[in-house]
């Protein structure tokens, strides 16, 4: 397959996703917030493919005419066979260059596809299920593309690196086409571990034993499953973005990762230097005029002694850890309540879930109290006038002030009255903000019945379930999300399968403390790299090796022990977390792609490295993206400020410590960051929780 004239030296990159300029979740985060360093290495030997969407493309992508003619010829030769493809740049940091194909315009060779892939590779397809459908149009357009690319191409190595199985059909066709690409696939989750953990089995301590044929087939997703396995087994290299779901991967894909390429942030974007404190600040306002609004009627506690914490993601209720928040926050509100704390918590929930439009009641109780805060506005600016007069026209003479009773008129005292009977209410404050298409059956709201946290007046913890993406345009809570977050004082995410949980990272860079779960990449990483995270305002509760019921304890005390905290002490703890930025930077996280990336080629390549033109001096002129390779934590750019988070002894925040072959072993046999796995323990967790 290799043919040693291509120029390893400075290779050309493809990188192919599902989620390239369509944003769906997790996976566009990755690849946007990567591209700027992806960018600075490569340069314009970069170029992401990903589907076309009409409905964002027009937003996303501005059209161009490609300049690297092998690349035009391709384009051209694939537009004269009917594929319609939108070339460009992507409009995000770094601009890189994008292909987009509209799988819709090969529709029509759906079933040779499918005939094709069954005879290839062995991978049936139901004929109804159209994200498959979807999968292998995409990846036959796309090993088409890469197929005619390199057959004009000749010079240069090029690297295809795909994500998740959606894109990962394309890779087992350049192999069994022997098309000359080498190839990297990064899983972000595996379909099995995803449907197994929402079921009730005790997924971790039974990884090695499930039989994954039977259990794909039994969730009927055995067709995918081979797609995700075929896209594994056929890579150069692969990867994914966390130790523990490297482990899940060995055992559910039957191949352990090369290595793990832990999630990064932009970190410029989020970071705002000393200025975040005011932005949290402004943000908590902002959040404050909702909660006014909200609990008018039952409006009895004080925002000055109010904590608003939050959960949110895709919902996926026992994955995300749902199920966990609501039960800790009931036990919560008993803890307050039984210590006569005057710490009150609005516990919001941030969950998309299908739903028909806003609440009356939610939507009421904004137009109540803006009506009051216009009233109050009118009459304050009466009284100004009145006060104004009066001082005019006392002529600098008898310097007397207007009796109280004259600046508040009979008619200001009944529209103030008017206002104020208008916030009289006789349900309790909504759950939840908007009516939901199921009610009766949704998960979060049955979980919060069951424990009835109902907004109650004397309850310490009150429930907002906002079941939509938050948006500034929101007539309710009218901020977009990372507003939202900044106003809040701790982001909760007891995710029971997370593969790296882009949430608690969020929060970390915009100096927000969370809580996560060592069943989560993000969790587990920074427990790798911090001596006492809880200290840095990064708590992780044990969700492997103790029960449900003491994790659920646990959380409670963190957040118990969160809400005896000062205002001091929590100004304090924001900064501490925002020190940690550095270490989810992809400044720092984008050399393990780099790392992944060189492994590829040399996997392709050998003879270019260790025959006599490796010999010649490959290896020393390998361009690496202007990072060095064994960075330790002081040389992530962490502030050597007093009170600096205590590192362990990491030589790189990822795990392809090496680019050599011969050290692979080594490096494949550590991932699990030293953690001892269990063997089967028959114990197994019990849901729902108990009642409270
Ligand atoms: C930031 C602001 C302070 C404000 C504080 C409130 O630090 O700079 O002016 O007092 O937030 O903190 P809290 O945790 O009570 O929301
Ligand atoms: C996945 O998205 P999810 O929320 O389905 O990929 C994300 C990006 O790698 C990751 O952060 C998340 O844990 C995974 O679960």
């Amino acid at each position: 397959m290799s043919q040693p004239t291509r120029d390893v030296r400075r290779p050309l990159l493809f990188e192919c996703a599902w989620e390239v300029a369509n944003k769906v979740g997790g996976i566009y985060t990755v690849i946007k917030t990567k591209i700027p360093v992806t960018v600075s290495e490569y340069g314009d030997r970069y170029c992401l493919i990903g589907p076309l969407s009409y409905k964002s493309a027009p937003m996303e992508v501005e059209p161009e005419e490609p300049t690297d003619p092998f690349l035009r010829e391709t384009i051209e030769s694939m537009r004269a066979k009917g594929v319609i493809l939108l070339y460009g740049r992507w409009l995000v940091e770094g601009a890189p260059k994008v292909i987009l194909f509209d799988t819709g315009s090969q529709y029509s060779r759906l079933d040779e596809w499918k005939g094709d892939l069954w005879n290839l590779a062995g991978i049936p397809t139901p004929p109804n299920d159209h994200e498959t459908n979807e999968a292998i149009v995409f990846g036959y357009i796309v090993a088409w593309f890469l197929g005619e690319y390199v057959s004009r191409q000749l010079n240069k190595a090029v690297i295809a690196h795909f994500h998740e199985w959606q894109a990962g059909v394309a890779i087992s066709l350049c192999r069994k086409r022997h098309v000359d690409v080498t190839t990297v696939f990064t899983t972000h989750a595996t379909l099995l571990g995803r449907y197994l953990c929402a079921g009730s089995v005790d997924f971790y301590n039974n990884l090695q034993y499930f039989d994954v044929d039977h259990e794909a087939g039994k969730r009927g997703i055995y067709h995918r499953y081979c797609i995700e396995r075929s896209s594994t087994h056929c890579a150069d290299v692969f990867t994914t973005v966390s130790h523990i779901t490297a482990y899940e991967s060995e055992h559910l894909l039957k191949r352990k990762p090369d290595g793990v390429l832990p999630n990064g942030l932009n970190v410029i974007k989020f970071q705002a230097m000393h200025e975040f404190q005011n932005l949290h600040a402004t943000a908590k306002a902002k959040i404050n005029e909702f909660i006014r609004g909200h609990f008018y009627g039952h409006y009895n506690f004080e925002l000055e002694n109010t904590l608003y914490m939050f959960t949110a993601g895709r919902y996926e209720y026992r994955n995300k850890g749902v199920d966990m928040f609501i039960e800790s926050m009931a036990r919560l509100n008993y803890r307050l309540l039984k210590s006569e704390s005057n710490t009150s918590v609005v516990a919001f929930i941030i969950m998309p879930a299908p739903t028909q439009s806003y609440t009356v009641d939610a939507l009421k109780g904004q137009a109540v109290t803006k009506q009051l805060r216009d009233t109050v506005t009118e009459i304050q600016n009466r009284i100004g006038a009145r006060l104004f007069d009066h001082a005019i026209r006392s002529n600098g003479e008898h310097g007397t002030l207007p009796s109280p009773d004259k600046l508040l008129t009979e008619e200001d005292n009944v529209l103030l009255k008017r206002r104020i009977l208008a916030l009289k209410r006789n349900t309790l404050p909504p759950v939840t903000t908007h009516n939901m298409v199921d009610d009766h059956n949704d998960p979060i709201l049955n979980q919060i019945r069951r424990v009835q946290l109902f907004n109650n007046h004397n309850d310490r913890v009150k429930i907002v379930f906002h079941p939509d993406f938050l948006n500034s345009n929101n007539p309710i809570l009218g901020l977009d999300y990372e507003e939202f977050v900044r106003g809040c004082h701790l982001g909760v995410f007891p995710s029971y399968y997370e593969p790296w949980g882009y949430t608690p990272a969020e929060c970390t860079v915009m100096g927000i403390p969370s809580v996560t779960t060592n069943l989560s990449g993000f969790g587990c990483f920074m427990q790798d790299l911090i001596e006492r995270p809880q200290d840095e305002g990064c708590y992780i509760v044990d969700r492997r090796a103790q029960s449900v019921e003491e994790s659920v304890n646990q959380l409670t005390d963190h957040l118990f022990t969160f809400c005896s905290k000062t205002r001091r002490q929590r100004i304090n703890q924001r900064n501490r977390v925002e020190r940690l930025s550095p270490l989810l930077d992809w400044k720092n996280l984008g050399i393990e792609y780099s790392k992944a990336r060189q492994l590829a080629i040399r996997r392709a390549y050998p003879d270019a490295f260790y025959g006599p033109e490796g010999a010649n001096g490959v290896e020393d002129e390998w361009e690496f993206g202007g990072s060095s390779l064994g960075l330790g934590a002081e040389r992530m750019g962490l502030p050597s400020v007093p009170a600096s988070p205590r590192f362990r002894g990491t030589a790189t925040p990822g795990d392809i410590g090496t680019l050599t072959e011969e050290m692979q072993a080594l490096v494949t046999n550590d991932y699990r960051g030293g953690y001892q796995w269990p063997g089967n323990i028959d114990e197994e967790d019990a849901y729902p929780f108990p009642l409270v």
